[in-house]
């Protein structure tokens, strides 16, 4: 055999022999290792592997650590994430459309939130994020449980917060609603409130049970108000730039998974509501129970007329979900 036929028979055996790398998907989100949504989206990583048979492998970049979540979106945006879980939060100033599920008691509770994400409305949102010029696609949802305050003294009524700052999410929508709750809603990234409440920049915040458990913002606030007021549902959604680029197969595929992973997690966070509960007795928190939910509900008429005009006739489709 000559030499230059040698070299290539070898380089084809050497070629058909290395594996193809794998395409890393980048995924993120703000909570920690082990946390539902992130344990949900490992396990959509875990499952794309073996069902493209290794073309694709998912990187979980947990804890916030690229950044908040204002940050992030602009980085999925970008296509510097690929795919991110997030609270429609921050979404809203960015799509507009989404507020619907943003404004304070749009839901009657946790059952109707879920109905609602599960049946045709919720599959209008996702398309409406999708179809905006946001540059991401939206691929499912993810439960965020209710939205509680937590607090320094007891709240059951507006007036108990008169002369309280309050965390809030950055969107104005929540600020507004923070003010009409009689406080005063202060806009600021996750990742400071921790040492905000300690060093007393702000009097406390809101969130649901698993966040303010794995944050140990307990141990700051002692007093979880069951307000209710903002029961938000999460979305994990693709960079639209990087979507493109993949096949209708593989894009069918994902999607496929996204729906799975919608459901797995909402397990998963049905476990860790009542673990992170039991925490919170163990350790010593009080829980105020005998809140005027229906005084929190008149006060935040207002941030409901000013936002949800645009969506009359959406409110009465949600409200008619039974
Ligand atoms: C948590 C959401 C997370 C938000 C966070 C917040 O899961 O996406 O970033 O609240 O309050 O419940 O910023």
């Amino acid at each position: 055999m000559r030499t230059s036929k040698l070299a290539a028979v070898l380089a084809t055996a050497i070629f058909a022999a290395a594996p193809v790398a794998a395409v890393e998907i980048k995924a993120a989100d703000v909570h920690p290792e082990g946390y539902p949504n992130v344990v949900a989206m490992q396990n959509l990583g875990k499952k794309l592997e073996t069902q493209s048979k290794g073309k694709y492998t998912l990187k979980m970049f947990p804890g916030a650590v690229l950044g908040d979540e204002k940050s992030m979106i602009e980085q999925t945006q970008a296509g510097g994430i690929d795919i991110l879980r997030t609270s429609l939060g921050p979404l809203g100033p960015v799509v507009p459309e989404v507020n619907v599920f943003n404004m304070p008691f749009v839901f009657r509770d946790e059952a109707h939130m879920r109905k609602v994400i599960d049946g045709p409305i919720g599959d209008e949102i996702l398309a409406k994020i999708s179809a905006s010029s946001a540059k991401l696609v939206a691929l499912g949802w993810m439960d965020g449980g209710t939205r509680n305050l937590y607090t320094k003294k007891p709240v059951r009524k507006p007036a108990d917060l008169a002369g309280q700052k309050l965390r809030m999410m950055g969107n104005p929508l929540f600020i507004d609603t923070m003010n009409a709750m009689g406080g005063s809603g202060i806009s600021m990234g996750f990742g400071e409130l921790f040492s905000a409440m300690q060093t007393g920049v702000v009097d406390g915040a809101e969130n649901n049970v698993p966040t303010y458990v794995t944050q140990n913002h307990f141990t700051v606030a002692k007093y979880y108000d069951l307000t209710g007021h903002l029961i938000i549902p999460e979305i994990f959604v693709f960079s639209k730039a990087k979507w493109e680029k993949l096949t209708p197969e593989d894009q069918a595929l994902i999607k496929k998974l996204a729906k799975e992973a919608q459901f797995e997690q909402r397990a998963l966070w049905d476990k860790r509501v009542t673990m992170d509960s039991a925490r919170l007795k163990a350790a010593g928190v009080t829980i105020v129970a005998d809140v005027d939910k229906q005084a929190f509900y008149k006060a935040t008429q207002p941030v409901r007329d000013k936002y949800g005009a645009q969506f009359a006739d959406l409110i009465k489709r949600i409200n008619d979900v039974k």
